[in-house]
């Protein structure tokens, strides 16, 4: 196993990859850097991640962007039978890929990041109140229907086992939370229950630059 550095910090999507490090009980190191104070814009990491967005991970000579894709690598790179965050089984992988699409394009990209954008960053992408109201409009349709999914009273999104999608829900669940919004009680219990994991706790913490320092 080659050093594992993990850039970024503070965000909803750097907090996955520092939770899938924990979850998976890997030791690393960070490069903290925030979004939007010039820390993405330097010559060393657009040289990381040209797209300059965070977070992104590099092992050994491989880098891999993208929080979920960074779920899924480093689950199927230093997963074991007994802990892993991506399930083998077709079925199951296929259920798994069913709800990462869905979060990630309808609770993330078409919901939440719409609202950061037009209402919580306003200087940068504009104001667009008509979009940010139906975002929100949006997200809670959305959210009813994956608590539906739960009404057969399962503790995570593929059944009794926690999984990486269960940690992309959770990060969509805290960010609405926090901007305000009602969530169904399926979700509120799995989010509470997500939160209380040893290693969300540590990658909060770990999400913090401070801790670094
Ligand atoms: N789809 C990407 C989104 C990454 C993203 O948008 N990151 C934001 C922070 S949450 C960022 O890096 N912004 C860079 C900047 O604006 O300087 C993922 O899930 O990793």
């Amino acid at each position: 196993m080659g050093e594992l550095t993990l850039w970024g910090a503070t965000t909803t999507r750097t907090i996955r990859a520092h939770w899938a490090l924990h979850e998976l009980g890997l030791s690393y190191r960070c490069e903290p850097i925030r979004p939007r104070n010039g820390e993405t814009q330097t010559e060393r990491y657009g040289l990381v991640n040209p797209r300059r967005k965070i977070p992104a991970l590099v092992d050994g000579d491989f880098t891999i962007t993208e929080s979920a894709a960074i779920i899924s690598y480093l689950s199927a790179a230093y997963g074991t039978r007994e802990r892993f965050l991506v399930p083998t089984d077709i079925r199951l992988r296929a259920r798994y890929d069913e709800w990462a699409s869905f979060i990630l394009m309808e609770l993330d990209a078409t919901s939440m990041y719409v609202v950061r954008r037009h209402h919580g960053l306003p200087e940068i992408y504009g104001a667009a109140p008509v979009a940010v109201d139906a975002a929100f409009a949006y997200f809670q349709r959305q959210i009813a229907s994956a608590a539906l999914a739960m009404a057969d009273g399962r503790e995570w999104l593929l059944g009794d086992r926690f999984s990486g999608v269960d940690m992309l829900m959770t990060t969509c669940l805290t960010w609405a939370t926090r901007l305000g919004q009602p969530l169904p009680d399926e979700l509120v219990r799995l989010r509470d229950r997500a939160m209380e994991r040893p290693a969300y706790i540590a990658a909060s913490q770990a999400n913090q630059p401070e801790y670094w320092a």
